[in-house]
Order: structure tokens, then sequence, then C-alpha cells
């Protein structure tokens, strides 16, 4: 809705920005070679999932292909992807882990 948009400040009331930040799925994607127990430890370290939730979305990753960990702002999603990246990397699996905006 533009009504109310204007160029002028003078005498104009002002209104809240309300605008949501744009938000992206960090998205794990499945490998023949990374242990299921590391799967279910990264989503618990870094994405803060019971145990049970873990196990929940590791074995759906792990038939369907990929899954979604959780739905961050950029920072936040980008930080997360560097440090399951990372920490797979210094494990030796191949782990990967990706975003998408929502
Ligand atoms: N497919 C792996 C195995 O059979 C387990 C796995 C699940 C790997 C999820 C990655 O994102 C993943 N050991």
């Amino acid at each position: 809705l533009e009504s109310r948009k204007t160029h002028g400040v003078a005498l104009e009331e002002s209104r809240p920005e309300v605008k949501l930040p744009p938000m992206y799925r960090v998205i794990l994607l499945n490998d023949d070679y990374t242990p299921m127990d590391f799967v279910i430890e990264i989503l618990k370290l870094f994405f803060n999932m019971s145990h049970d939730r873990a196990t929940q979305v590791m074995l759906h990753v792990h038939t369907r292909g990929k899954g979604v960990c959780g739905v961050f702002t950029f920072e936040i999603a980008e930080t997360k992807v560097v440090q399951v990246n990372e920490y797979s990397r210094q494990h030796e699996h191949p782990l990967k882990c990706t975003m998408e905006k929502a």
C-alpha cells in the first residue's frame, strides 16, 4: 500500500518501519560417508535440537537427500553454514551444509 507515501516531510505523520528481514533456510545435504551419530551431534551443537528432533532430521536427510536445519536471517544462516562445514572438515567428514532464500 503506497497511499501514505510522499516525498515531503513537513507536517507529515511519521510511520514506524515494520518490514521483516529476508529469511534463509539452512539446508543439510546427505552423503554416503558421514556417520549418522556425527550428523546428530551437529544438529544438537549448532541448531540446539533435542536428541530426538536431531535424529528425526538426520533420518529425513538420509532418506530424502536434504533437509532444513532452521530458518534464519542472512548473517545467522551464513554463520551456521560456515560453522557446520568447518567443523565437518576438521573431523574429516564430507558433510555439507548450504543455504537458500526462504
Ligand atoms: N547417509 C549417511 C550414512 O548412511 C548419514 C547421513 C545423514 C549423512 C545425513 C549426511 O546430512 C547427512 N552414514
